[in-house]
């Protein structure tokens, strides 16, 4: 943060000396605010900072009270919950994922595939039946009698896991126009050890942790301006769709855009951290009431209260608001100059947005009408068949998937020591992950397919700039 305010009184300096010299032209005065530069990804919540700590960093321009705000939630997000009664954070499970928000999303950053032979931390899974013919698009998943949506791979010592997964990849070649041989790895999921049978048609969905900073500017995108950017006919032809999802917002009992989590099916931040001490560590809220297990043969008892209050909840809330986003390095790398157009000319600009504007988040000024350069739509889009999980969640059907921003995403390395990329983090570098699109992305791969290895190789270190 010293860094940060350093560098921009320096750069108030220079603008202070140059509006002296051009007072007779004021033209010049009138340059790109410093914030919008490219170099400013959070727009004025941007830290410069590229350590491992990158990614758990209060927004810098947070007033006292707000700064003490955030510190609230982020103890709260790294709270251990325990079987109840307990005196310090009860009312883990009976049945759940993992034992605080932290452990999924370490440092503030993503999750990954589980190695060979380590259980499931950072990764679940969601399940559902097939719609029926007379379930109409745009309605939730519905649930597996017995299981709900999610799969719970821990339980309380009185209570039985919901089941355990077994992934095993097969590896693909892939041989660019140049003769480069790139290795993908296709998962192949099994959900095993379940303690009573699933149905044969059960639909599994795999989603890995995604990186937390950032969040609140994305919930202050208008949703006007997400919407400018949809093309579900694709009337201008070419190639790319974008979708909104619509989703159930529990709060406002109606459908709503919806922004968050790998297909866009939750509408607001509230809502994604409520839905995740619910689903994922068996914890009630306010916001859902019932223990994600109520119902099921192996549990009997549930707690009627919500097990966290309506305090905390708001506190973790406006913690994964008020992240920073940390600044880009090396934009002025002529190979990441190189990169940045070769991102263009290949279309992924178009799903990948590099520049958007926020408008008013209620509550949270940091995060309201800033610049910023997320590289996302907040969209839906068909990417075709091999990246399909083939389970629709609202209106995104089993090959939709929202294209999640690319801020920061040179830093998941030194943050969280691994770069396992998408949904659910096959891709062992950014490469494969590039090489899988397909669908509306199709011309897109092709493209980078097309490149010299000296092309390629800048396309990534502009990825990595970010
Ligand atoms: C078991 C692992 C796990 C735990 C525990 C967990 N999360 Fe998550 N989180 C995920 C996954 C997986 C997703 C993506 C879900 C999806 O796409 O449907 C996610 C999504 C999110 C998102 C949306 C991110 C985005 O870019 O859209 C937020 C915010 C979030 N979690 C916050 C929390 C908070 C706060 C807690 C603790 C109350 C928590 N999570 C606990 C795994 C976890
Ligand atoms: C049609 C829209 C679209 C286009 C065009 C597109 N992407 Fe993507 N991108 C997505 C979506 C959607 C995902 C998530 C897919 C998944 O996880 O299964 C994604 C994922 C990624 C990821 C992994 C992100 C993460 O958090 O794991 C990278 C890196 C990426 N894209 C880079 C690119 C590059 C480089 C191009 C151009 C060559 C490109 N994309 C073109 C929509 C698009
Ligand atoms: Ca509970
Ligand atoms: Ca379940
Ligand atoms: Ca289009």
């Amino acid at each position: 943060m010293k860094y940060f305010h350093s560098l921009l009184s320096l750069t108030c300096l220079v603008s202070i000396l140059l509006s002296a010299c051009d007072s007779e032209s004021p033209v010049t005065v009138e340059s790109t605010p410093v914030f919008a530069t490219s170099e400013f990804s959070g727009g004025e919540t941007t830290v410069f900072d590229a350590s491992s700590h990158a990614f758990s960093i209060p927004a810098p321009n947070l007033s006292p009270a707000a700064f003490e705000k955030h510190l609230e939630g982020d103890v709260e997000f790294e709270a251990v919950f325990v079987t109840a009664p307990a005196v310090v954070n009860p009312g883990l499970g009976p049945i759940y994922n993992n034992v605080s928000c932290i452990n999924c999303h370490s440092r503030d950053g993503r999750g990954r595939p589980p190695d060979s032979d380590e259980g499931l931390v950072s990764l679940l899974f969601r399940l559902s039946l097939p719609k029926t013919e007379d379930s109409i698009d745009g309605k939730p998943p519905i649930p597996v009698p017995g299981f709900g949506t999610q799969l719970n791979n821990r339980a309380i010592v009185d209570a039985d896991p919901e089941g355990k997964v077994k992934i095993d990849y097969t590896e693909q070649t892939l041989t660019t126009a140049d003769g480069t041989r790139v290795h993908l790895r296709y998962p192949n999921y099994t959900v095993t050890e379940t303690y009573q049978p699933l149905p044969e048609d059960v639909e599994v969905s795999p989603r890995v942790a995604p990186a937390v900073f950032g969040l609140g500017l994305l919930e202050a995108i208008p949703e006007d301006v997400i919407l400018a950017y949809a093309d579900e006919a694709d009337a201008d032809g070419d190639g790319i769709s974008g979708k909104p999802n619509y989703v159930w917002d529990v709060v406002a009992q109606r459908y709503t855009l919806g922004r968050f989590g790998w297909k866009a099916n939750q509408p607001t931040l509230l809502q994604q951290v409520a839905a995740a001490y619910n689903d994922d560590m068996g914890i009630t809220t306010s916001l859902f009431r019932t223990e994600n297990s109520a119902g099921q043969s192996q549990l009997t008892e549930h707690s009627a209260m919500p097990e966290v209050s309506d305090e905390i909840l708001d506190v973790v809330t406006f913690y994964v608001q008020t992240l920073a986003v940390p600044a880009r390095r090396n934009i002025d790398d002529p190979q990441v100059k190189q990169g940045e157009q070769l991102f263009a000319e290949a279309q992924c600009a178009s799903c990948h947005i590099p520049t958007l504007r926020t408008g008013v988040l209620a509550g949270v000024p940091s995060v309201s009408n800033q610049t910023i350069h997320p590289y996302t739509d907040l969209l839906l889009h068909d990417m075709g068949p091999e990246l399909a999980d083939n389970r629709p969640d609202f209106h995104a059907n089993g090959r939709e998937w929202r294209t999640p921003p690319l801020w920061g995403i040179g830093l998941v390395k030194r943050v969280n020591g691994h770069t396992n990329f998408l949904h659910d983090g096959r891709a062992r570098d950014l490469m494969e992950a590039i090489l899988w699109h397909g669908g509306e992305a199709e011309a897109s791969r092709q493209a980078v397919e097309q490149m010299s290895k000296a092309e390629r190789d800048a396309l990534i270190v502009f990825l990595e700039s970010l």
